[in-house]
């Protein structure tokens, strides 16, 4: 059987197991921290991986596609070329220039840490000119973000959204997604019955996570 490695807090993660949930694979979960990851599986040390039977998969996205390959019922993508790729130009637009960037803030909105002012103010900067730049590749006025059906640009959204939102409300007093209707894409896209069991396995492994920062 499939079995996902990682911890139930990491965005990336959960955008995996949203895909194998929503296209009904069997898998098993398999808790790992970054520090214990065993590098000919996962060359970085990066969750998530998978592992398969003909050996480990690392990289979210690559594993998505291996998952739409392998397991084509239930597709996370469009059959059109072309609407295929705006689902993947939205997944990378919002993992390289919106996710990645707001990174730097976890370690004081996630972890307990600190972040200097000047880093702060350099995110925001990046980051309104990205989501600008994000909105004009999205529809709210549908119900999937880019095509008619749920596709891997939800998966990505419905994990990235809030954990985003809730950074930037931490650090700069305002969501910086303000502008969009994520709140209506969340409430419509995101009540699908297994987010409760992945909403609560994430709250306790993020609990864990912050114990094991503080500890170290
Ligand atoms: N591009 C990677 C990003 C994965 C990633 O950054 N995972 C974080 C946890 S959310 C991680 O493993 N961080 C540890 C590290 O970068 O050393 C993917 O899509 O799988």
């Amino acid at each position: 059987m499939l079995k996902l490695c990682g911890f139930a807090a990491s965005n990336y993660y959960n955008k995996v197991k949203i895909a194998l949930l929503e296209k009904e694979v069997a898998f098993e979960e398999e808790l790992v921290w970054v520090g214990g990851i065993d590098k000919s599986l996962s060359p970085l040390g990066k969750v998530p991986y998978l592992l398969t039977e003909q050996g480990a998969i690392s990289e979210s996205n690559v594993i998505l596609e291996y998952l739409e390959e392998q397991y084509p019922h239930k597709s996370l993508l469009p059959t059109d070329p072309y609407q295929r790729a705006k689902v993947r130009e939205v997944v990378i637009h919002f993992e390289l220039y919106i996710e990645l960037v707001a990174r730097a803030l976890f370690p004081e909105a996630l972890l307990g840490g600190k972040v200097s002012d000047e880093t702060k103010e350099k995110v925001k900067k990046q980051l309104d000119r990205n989501i600008i730049a994000f909105s004009r590749l999205v529809k709210f006025d549908q119900p999937y973000l880019v095509s008619k059906e749920m596709s891997f640009a939800d998966c990505a959204a419905l994990v990235h959204f809030p954990l985003i939102s809730n950074v930037t409300k931490t650090i700069y007093g305002k969501d910086i997604f303000t502008d969009l209707p994520i709140h209506e894409y969340m409430t419509r896209v995101g009540n699908r019955p297994y987010m409760i069991r992945m909403n609560s396995d994430r709250k306790a492994n993020t609990e864990l996570l912050i114990a094991r920062v503080k500890g170290s």
